[in-house]
C-alpha cells in the first residue's frame, strides 16, 4: 500500500502539470516609443517561465483616460496559457515593467513607459490588496475590451456576461488599430 503522503504528493505534480489557466492580459504605454515598449513587453511575457500558447490583438492607438494633458497610448490585449499562480505571474509582469524602465509615480492615471495589468485569470475571482481580477476597471475601458473581442470574440467573465455585451455602452472613443 502506498502512504497517504506519497499519494498527495503524486496528485499535486498531476495537479501542477495540467493546471494551465487561460489568461488575458492587458499592456499599456504612452512615454518614449510606446510602440517599441510594447513589443519589447510582448517578447519578454512569451520567453516568461510558466507560461505557453502566446496570442496577442493588434496594436491600438488609444484617447488617454484620466488626465488629458498626456499623450496618447498604444494598448493591447495577450492571451497567454499559465501555471503560475496568479500573485507569482503578477511578480513577473511587474518585473518587466521595472526592467524595461517604468518608474512608478503617485499621479493616478498619469502616464507611463509600460502598463501590464492582469484582465482575466481563468474563471478566478481574486480581490487583495496586490490584486482584483477579473481587473476593475476592464467593464469601461474600449482599450481593454476591442483587443479582448479581437482575440476572443466568445468570451465571457467569471459571472456569465459576455464580453461583447459590454460594448454596448463603451464606445471606441477614437480606438484604431496602428499595427
Ligand atoms: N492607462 C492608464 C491611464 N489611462 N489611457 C489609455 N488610453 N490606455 C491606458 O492603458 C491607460 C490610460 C493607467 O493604467
Ligand atoms: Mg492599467
Ligand atoms: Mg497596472
Amino acid at each position: 500500500m502506498v502512504a497517504p503522503n506519497v499519494v498527495a504528493a503524486t496528485k499535486q505534480r498531476t495537479n501542477n502539470t495540467v493546471a494551465f489557466e487561460k489568461v488575458y492580459l492587458g499592456l499599456g504605454a504612452n512615454l518614449n516609443d510606446p510602440i517599441s515598449q510594447l513589443k519589447q513587453a510582448i517578447t519578454a511575457l512569451e520567453q516568461l517561465g510558466g507560461t505557453r500558447a502566446h496570442r496577442c490583438s493588434a496594436l491600438y492607438a488609444s484617447k488617454p483616460m484620466g488626465p488629458q494633458d498626456q499623450p496618447d497610448y498604444v494598448n493591447a490585449v495577450m492571451e497567454l496559457e499559465c501555471e503560475l499562480p496568479p500573485h507569482a505571474l503578477l511578480d513577473a509582469t511587474q518585473a518587466i515593467e521595472l526592467k524595461l524602465g517604468r518608474v512608478r509615480k503617485e499621479e493616478r492615471w498619469g502616464p507611463r513607459t509600460l502598463d501590464i495589468d492582469i484582465i482575466l485569470f481563468g474563471d478566478k475571482q481574486l480581490d487583495d490588496e496586490r490584486l482584483t481580477v477579473p481587473h476593475y476597471g476592464m467593464k469601461e475601458r474600449e482599450f481593454v475590451l476591442y483587443p479582448l473581442l479581437e482575440l476572443a470574440p466568445e468570451l465571457a467573465l467569471p459571472d456569465g456576461t459576455s464580453v461583447s455585451s459590454l460594448t454596448t455602452n463603451v464606445p471606441r472613443n477614437g480606438l484604431e488599430q496602428i499595427q
